[in-house]
């Protein structure tokens, strides 16, 4: 068991919240928000580290992997989405599977699919790119499509969400990633993603992969028109779901880059990153890993995340598109020294990982201060 920390908290409320930490009780709504709005950053940290330790240890994941966006063309109008295009855009494209392929290689451990929904990319077009990436590339696993894709797949083809799974599960899916969610909030969606699929459906994606045996990423867009409170909840329901179906393996807030969408010219600070990030880790105390994503945060605040409820930096990517058509500010793809780097500069130890979680080298030699602590199997 990690030993408790003794924290000298200047936010008497955190104080309490500790308590609750510390014997197992899950936080409400007010303890989240508390976490959110406090200026006791430091005491913070130190509860969500202490949280991610016993279940990481001082393990912080990555992988070699690739994002492939087939298309950005897309029938939606997300008003925060700088990647999405119509036919005709300058910005827009729509690879063929060759074009797809060209983009991957023999090392990658994961391939990440996310893309646009647009007919061309339908459920058969999907599975034969499936297919194509596990001849050619045998040692990556395949983590595709959000429950946004799912539900565009099955409407489309006049399939229940289930057998849609299962189909993509015979062609080799292992996980679904953890887009599309946003953010829980009615009004939000009216506001900003009035055409895409709610709480519901998306939760209804999640359970039903999670009944079928599939693992599962969950998200959070934050830093644009939400409250701290709809974040709050939207963790809340996150928790619910987790509570019901158990098979989500990481949490990643995403923080919203603005880019040319007009909502707001300002980006988040890196204390509400790192506010959000171990707030996250706090109330979402069944999800097994929290993301310190580097490509939303920036490579700084992503290595400072993970002494902040981070265990997973995510991975080289490749060539990220979706933040970058947003003008995020990060590089569009790291090298596994820089990640090793970012890893050991926080004082924890690299751990790479596959789509699973799966460890497949651990990094020991590294400068390391304090004593090699091994995770507890969560
Ligand atoms: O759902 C779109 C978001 C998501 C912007 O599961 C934006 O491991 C910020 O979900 N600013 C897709 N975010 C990416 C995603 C993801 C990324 C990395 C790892 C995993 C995982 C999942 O990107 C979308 C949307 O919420 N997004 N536009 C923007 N301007």
């Amino acid at each position: 068991m990690e030993p408790v920390p003794d924290i000298r908290f200047k936010d008497k409320k955190l104080a309490l919240i500790w308590e609750k930490v510390v014997s197992g009780k899950p936080l409400d709504i007010a303890d989240g928000l508390a976490c959110l709005q406090t200026r006791d950053l430091i005491s913070l940290g130190k509860m969500a580290s202490w949280v991610k330790e016993k279940k990481s240890g001082d393990y912080v994941y990555f992988v070699i992997n690739a994002q492939l966006n087939p298309t950005n063309l897309c029938v939606l109008d997300c008003k925060f989405c700088d990647f999405a295009a119509k036919p005709g855009d300058k910005h827009a494209y729509n690879m063929t599977t060759e074009e797809a392929l060209a983009r991957l290689s023999n090392e990658l451990h994961e391939v990440h699919i996310v893309g646009g929904l647009w007919p061309d990319w339908d459920l058969d077009h999907s599975l034969e790119l499936m297919d194509q990436i596990r001849e050619r590339f045998p040692s990556a696993q395949l983590k595709a499509f959000t429950a946004v894709e799912i539900d565009f797949f099955a409407k489309r083809a006049k399939l229940s969400i289930e057998a849609v799974l299962k189909k993509l599960m015979e062609h080799g899916l292992v996980a679904l990633p953890g887009g599309g969610a946003e953010v829980f909030s009615k009004r939000v969606k009216k506001e900003l993603f009035d055409k895409k699929i709610g709480e519901e459906r998306w939760l209804e994606v999640h359970a039903t992969a999670h009944r079928l045996g599939l693992k599962s990423n969950a998200t959070l867009l934050y830093g644009h028109i939400e409250t701290l409170e709809e974040r709050v909840d939207h963790l809340l329901k996150l928790r619910a779901q987790q509570e019901r179906s158990g098979g989500f393996l990481t949490f990643i807030p995403l923080a919203f880059q603005p880019g040319n969408t007009g909502i707001t010219d300002r980006f988040t600070s890196a204390i509400d990153d790192l506010r959000t990030l171990a707030t996250s880790r706090l109330v979402l105390d069944n999800f097994p890993h929290i993301k310190s994503y580097w490509v939303m945060l920036g490579e700084n605040t992503a290595s400072i995340g993970l002494n902040f409820g981070g265990d997973d930096l995510d991975g080289t990517i490749g060539e990220e598109k979706i933040a970058h058509l947003a003008l995020a500010e990060s590089p569009v793809g790291l090298t596994r020294s820089r990640l090793l780097a970012m890893i050991r500069e926080a004082g924890r130890i690299p751990a790479e990982r596959d789509a699973c979680y799966n460890i497949l080298n651990v990094y020991e030699n590294g400068n390391i201060p304090r004593e090699n602590r091994k995770p507890q199997l969560v």
